[in-house]
């Protein structure tokens, strides 16, 4: 593979941010900073991806006012008596407190003034030249001091999992001045932390409690003796002059500045939970080489700033690099600032855009989701709100989940185990806790909003809607990640690792899906269902007229109950574990084989409930019960013809627009289905500028590439990449045992020509596809180093031809269509070609 062009890699703009949706992303998976390129003093948002509200430990229960195997009888009850109203007041008696909040740390403004008394403003703004170098991670702005020459600033969080770091290099000899801001209530320093000589550090109190921005209830609640504390340590190492006055850092006059700027939590959630002083100590000197602050040399500067980044540079570009994808524009479109270029392609075709989207979507994973870290909330590694939306956390009916849809199909696998080490803890901890408590019930659960702490109880305080309240599927559709790690990968370790939580799903679903007839599983007579069930966020009108949400085996139930028993198989094959190991496994197959099977309405649709009702919201942004044909694969237009059909009107029932999110699942929805043109025009409505003005659900692109619900929301950027990897290759299909590559299964008429290297099958295969004029004229499939792969391939729709290659571990063959590509029931003996 040749450079990556800087037309599909990069953004960039001709003016500074005026909006934190304008400034430039970079992140670490555990600190990021959003740039906003300003002339004169660069402003950077800084997020520490440990920094979340609440005490270090909770009672996951607490304010949930019933629990217990009774009263879920008494709500079991209410849905069968048809009293909806009763089981909404039921459920809501369960409900916790709100799950807690991912929070914006801090602000630091970086002044660069000239050297030498010259006392001209600057201008705030200015002619200013701007640029994210997707293939690097480092943002970059240049403009003009009037003394100092041209300066260039960059930006960029150490992708070793060091500390942000932000360099100004100038023509002549610029002094600089930091200062370090927040939302947050100053605090004292944690005990040891200093940062060294020369070293601005500042501490904030992390709330213990803040309820959600848009319920807004309660307080916004501070405890210093309980809560939690943040630090941010800004340091110029390879300045001796750089001194702190006035809660100010001072540097020395010089034409080359670093400073780093690192940052830390006291008793921090998830796995790595060191001091702050050591967290701090070990940005500094992992960067600096040894100790820290005034450990380099006078003059450094220079080496030190090309040393990091080079470091740097290395292991961004070692992730992000494994994937390219060339979709030709029109010339001169890619010349166009990015923001123009966004606004432009609503008028024109420009399929460079579709690839600079779906590499932004890497980008962002890959910055905000790293092994050690914790998973990307809703806005990523990046929250400037206090509090964000949504509480910046972690939603389970679909944006968690969407985020990593990527992960395995774009090459970025490692990126997604911040969420399997996630789902280990709330099986281990909150959600079994939750489980037994709350149901009785073995195994974990987990509902709808959760946040770093593993909040697993339904969320509401007694006042919540139970549309979205009364889920307790989180943790079945989680657990499915950990199988599917397992598939692209080929990892047992980690599969084993992951085994107890997903045995934990797979005894909860045994204790919550409700059964009769017959005396065991197995017998004809059994019969299964789930109560209480909604599918998230929608409601039908029940019989008093008004919307609810709450009866019985919704048909997302069904699909994702059925997808966990055939995971827990397919891992538990893959453990070598057999039925004597494991025997509620066949028990858990034989009842979710007795829930009702998905069933088409009068309109050719596939039902959202167990029954025909009538929608309360017909356009309604989720697609719940089209989960089984996308991400889960199993409905599809090879196996449930009939299914995909309905599944295909009930797209169309549901309208083209929606909110980010939602646009991305239909790209892939209709992907799954083999319809090029119809996933594309959800592609493009994705690409559309944002208009926040026009309210409700609108998906779009701001000027920052970020994808809007509205507001930001990352899931739209992510599930966009997934999407439109979907559009290029599907491996969720078998054909006799082995994984079957659908190539270009999706290729809308907007993309005749195009280019594709690096993308993941389930089996591992990496794959790469060129096309022209809308036909495939180059494959090339290479298998993973350490096993060779047997795949069959397939081109030209469900029903396409194919035929079985084989391709030895390490090495790579590739097909040259029409001549190689293999016929129906062919097998082509090809040989490796490189
Ligand atoms: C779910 C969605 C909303 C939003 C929120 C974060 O509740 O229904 O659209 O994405 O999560």
């Amino acid at each position: 593979m040749g450079p990556l062009p800087a037309t599909t890699h990069v953004l960039h703009a001709d003016r500074t941010a005026s909006r934190w949706v304008e400034a430039y992303p970079v992140g670490n998976g555990f600190r990021g900073a959003m740039c906003a390129g300003r002339p004169g003093v660069e402003h950077l948002w800084v997020n520490d991806g440990t920094a979340w509200s609440g005490p270090a430990s909770q009672d996951p229960l607490a304010g949930s006012r019933a629990r217990g195997l009774e009263h879920l009888a008494r709500v079991r009850a209410a849905v069968a008596a048809g009293d909806v109203r009763r089981a909404e007041e039921l459920l809501a008696d369960t409900q916790t407190p709100w799950a807690q909040a991912y929070l914006p740390l801090a602000e630091v403004d970086v002044a660069v003034e000239p050297a030498h008394d010259a006392p001209v403003r600057v201008p705030a703004r200015g002619p200013v030249r701007r640029e994210l170098d997707l293939r690097t991670g480092v943002a970059t702005h240049t403009w003009e001091h009037p003394v100092a020459g041209r300066v260039v600033q960059e930006t960029w969080a150490d992708a070793r999992g060091g500390a942000l770091v932000h360099t100004v290099r100038a023509e002549h000899p610029v002094r600089l001045t930091a200062r370090v801001d927040s939302l947050l209530r100053a605090s004292d320093l944690p005990p040891g932390v200093t940062g060294g000589p020369g070293a601005l550090v500042r501490a904030v109190d992390l709330p213990v409690d803040v309820p959600p921005g848009h319920h807004p209830e309660g307080e916004l609640r501070y405890d210093r003796t309980g809560g939690r504390t943040g630090v941010v340590a800004v340091v110029a190492p390879a300045d001796p002059d750089a001194a702190v006055l006035d809660a100010t850092l001072r540097t020395g006059p010089a034409r080359t500045h670093v400073l780093l700027v690192a940052t830390a939590t006291t008793d921090p959630p998830g796995d790595a939970a060191a001091a702050p002083a050591e967290v701090i100590a070990a940005q500094l000197a992992a960067a600096t080489g040894d100790g820290g602050a005034g450990a380099v040399p006078d003059g450094a500067a220079a080496g030190l700033r090309e040393r990091l980044r080079a470091a740097h540079v290395a292991e961004h570009a070692r992730l992000y690099g494994r994937v390219h994808l060339d979709l030709p524009s029109p010339d001169g479109a890619d010349d166009l600032p990015t923001p123009a270029r966004i606004a432009a392609a609503a008028e024109r075709p420009d399929p460079g855009l579709s690839a600079l989207a779906f590499h932004f979507g890497r980008y962002l994973l890959l910055s905000s989701s790293r092994p050690g870290g914790l998973p990307a909330t809703l806005q990523g590694l990046w929250n400037p709100w206090l509090p964000g939306p949504w509480s910046s956390g972690y939603t389970l009916n679909i944006n968690l989940q969407m985020a990593y849809w990527a992960a395995g199909t774009t090459a970025l696998a490692e990126c997604q185990e911040p969420l399997l080490a996630y789902v280990r803890r709330l099986a281990d901890g909150p959600g079994a806790e939750v489980a037994r408590e709350l149901y009785g019930a073995t195994g974990w659960v987990a509902h709808h909003n959760s946040d770093a702490w593993g909040h697993a109880g339904p969320v509401g305080n007694g006042r919540g809607d139970a549309k979205w309240s009364a889920w307790a599927l989180g943790g079945t559709w989680l657990s499915q990640h950990l199988v599917e790690h397992h598939r692209f990968t080929g990892d047992d370790e980690a599969l084993r690792r992951a085994w107890p939580a997903l045995r934990g799903a797979g005894e909860f679903a045994l204790d919550w899906i409700q059964s009769s007839g017959g005396p065991g599983p197995g017998d004809a007579g059994l019969r299964a269902w789930t109560s209480p069930s909604t599918s998230p966020e929608n409601e039908f009108v029940a019989p008093d007229g008004a919307p609810a949400a709450v009866t019985t085996s919704a048909t997302m139930d069904v699909a994702l109950l059925r997808g966990l028993a055939s995971g827990c198989r397919e891992a538990a094959a893959a453990l070598g574990l057999d039925d004597a190991d494991e025997p509620w496994l066949a028990r858990l197959e034989a009842v979710v084989a007795a829930l009702p099977d998905p069933a088409v309405g009068a309109r050719g649709e596939l039902l959202e409930w167990d029954r025909e009702v009538t929608e309360a919201e017909p356009e309604h942004r989720h697609l719940s019960h089209l989960v089984g044909l996308y991400p889960l694969g199993t409905l599809d237009p090879g196996t449930t013809p009939d299914l995909a059909r309905a599944a295909a009107r009930s797209l169309e029932l549901r309208g083209r627009e929606s909110t980010g999110w939602s646009l991305a699942w239909r790209i892939a929805l209709w992907a799954r289905l083999g319809h090029g043109d119809r996933a594309h025009d959800q592609v493009l409505l994705s690409l559309r500028p944002a208009d926040d003005s026009a309210g409700g659900q609108r998906g779009g692109l701001y000027p920052n590439v970020f994808s809007a619900h509205p507001p930001f929301q990352i899931d739209g950027n992510l599930g966009l990449t997934a999407g439109v990897a979907e559009m290029l290759l599907q491996s969720h299909r078998r054909a006799d045992g082995r994984v079957r590559l659908d190539l270009l299964p999706a290729l809308p008429g907007a993309w005749p020509d195009g280019e594709v290297t690096g993308l993941r099958a389930r089996g591992g295969t990496e794959v790469g596809l060129a096309w022209r004029d809308g036909g495939l004229t180059r494959v090339s499939l290479r298998a993973p180093g350490d096993r060779g792969v047997e795949v069959a391939v397939h081109h030209g729709g469900v029903s396409g031809p194919g035929g079985v290659v084989t391709v030895p571990a390490g090495a790579t063959v590739v097909l040259d269509v029409p001549g190689d590509l293999p016929v129906a029931g062919t097998a082509v003996p090809t040989a490796p070609r490189s």
